[in-house]
């Protein structure tokens, strides 16, 4: 300890007082990818660069983080660190490079139990291995003087496990599968050792500056409910609560809001609403009416626009955006707007931009 940075007070904590549960005068928004390739600033900053080395260097890091908030200046209520979910496995000693207009690519994918032996380290000095994500994660909290809250994240233990085995993007989960239902005391070791990395990585985000973090259970979807509640949910559970509990050893006494994305698997909303997260992060298959009846107040909901309303028109967007506003009772309390996914590369950054007045003019109605 003794390193924590003194940062500017914040100018607008919209999404803590939301997601806190406090009533609010508008709904907060954010949208996941905000910061990529759909914006041509970031193709300017990226050059050649490979990804890693783009958020392995503060400066173009923090660059990156803030050119949304910029570019739509004054209507996004947070900004999220750029980096990836891939770099838990890099910390746990695997090799991932991210392949323009592929994604992910692990040079030697865990194809076996066995050999978690001879790929994984034993021992993971988060602190150590991911010195970098830190330094990056201050620096853009930094230079952002306090306009909008910071947040971090990181991968689910399924969706990281799944990429660890698979060795990158997969539409079979043929080998991550193997592993479930063949080697299912060995698939829980991976969850363990994945869950201890991740929630050391979320308490020190927090210690470097983040103000409240994610976790991105991508693939939950890929998982029926039975299959979910044992190897997703206990894991999650255990994120949430050690996460809360490594704060207070790590001296940190305010309460940092933490979120969960169960992307595909809307049928878990009932549990993970008891599972110690503030957030539920919510994809577009479910209703909004539905899921603030199913959760009833006992967690805040983040989303949920299909992000391919984007590619809708004006019209089009403004209408679904009210709809999902009123289907989320004006979203005065316990609610913070997204899309139910990220921004894809071949959005339209002014239509994404039309969303977010949408979301300013409606949500303060
Ligand atoms: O603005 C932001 O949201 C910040 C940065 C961010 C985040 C939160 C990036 C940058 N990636 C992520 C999380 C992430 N990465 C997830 C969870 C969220 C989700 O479901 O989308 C996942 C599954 C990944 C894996 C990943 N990394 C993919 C998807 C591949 C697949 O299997 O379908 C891809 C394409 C990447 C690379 C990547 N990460 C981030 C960006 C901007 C990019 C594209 C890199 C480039 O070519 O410039």
């Amino acid at each position: 300890m003794g390193k924590m940075v003194e940062f500017k007070p914040l100018k607008n904590d919209l999404i803590l007082r939301a997601a806190r549960g406090e009533n609010v005068e508008r709904p907060p928004v954010w949208v996941m990818r905000q910061a990529g390739r759909y914006l041509p600033e970031y193709h300017v900053v990226k050059a050649n660069n490979d990804f890693f080395t783009c958020c392995r260097n503060p400066e173009i890091a923090s660059t990156i983080t803030i050119q949304p908030v910029n570019h739509y200046n004054g209507v996004l209520d947070a900004a999220i660190i750029f980096s990836d979910i891939m770099v838990i496995p890099q910390a746990m000693g695997m090799n991932v490079e991210i392949l323009d207009k592929i994604g992910p690519h692990f040079t030697d994918p865990l194809r076996e139990p066995s050999e978690m032996e001879t790929k994984l380290t034993k021992e993971v000095d988060v602190l150590k291995e991911l010195d970098w994500a830190f330094k990056s994660i201050t620096e853009t909290r930094i230079k952002l003087e306090g306009r909008v809250p910071l947040l971090g994240f990181c991968g689910g233990p399924w969706t990281l496990m799944v990429y660890m085995i698979e060795g990158g993007g997969t539409k079979l989960f043929r080998y991550a599968k193997t592993w479930l239902y063949e080697h299912p005391e060995a698939s829980h070791e991976l969850l363990d050792r994945i869950t201890g990395v991740a929630i050391e990585f979320l308490a020190q985000q927090v210690v470097a500056g983040a103000q409240m973090v994610q976790v991105f259970e991508s693939w939950a979807g890929e998982l029926g409910p039975a299959e979910f509640k044992e190897f997703s949910l206990p894991y999650l559970k255990r994120i949430s609560k050690g996460f809360k509990k490594r704060l207070v050893e790590l001296g940190i006494t305010e309460h940092i809001p933490i979120t969960v994305f169960p992307k595909g698997a809307m049928y878990s909303l009932d549990w993970l609403a008891d599972c110690g997260y503030d957030v539920v992060s919510l994809d577009w298959t479910i209703d909004p009416v539905e899921a603030v009846k199913i959760v009833r107040g006992r967690v805040v909901l983040q989303g949920n626009l299909d992000p391919g309303v984007i590619y809708g028109s004006k019209e089009i967007i403004s209408k679904k955006t009210e709809e999902m506003i009123a289907g989320f009772g004006g979203g005065k309390q316990g609610y913070i707007i997204n899309l139910g996914h990220g921004t894809q590369p071949f959005m339209d950054p002014a239509k994404l931009g039309w969303f977010l007045e949408e979301c300013q003019r409606v949500g303060s109605a």
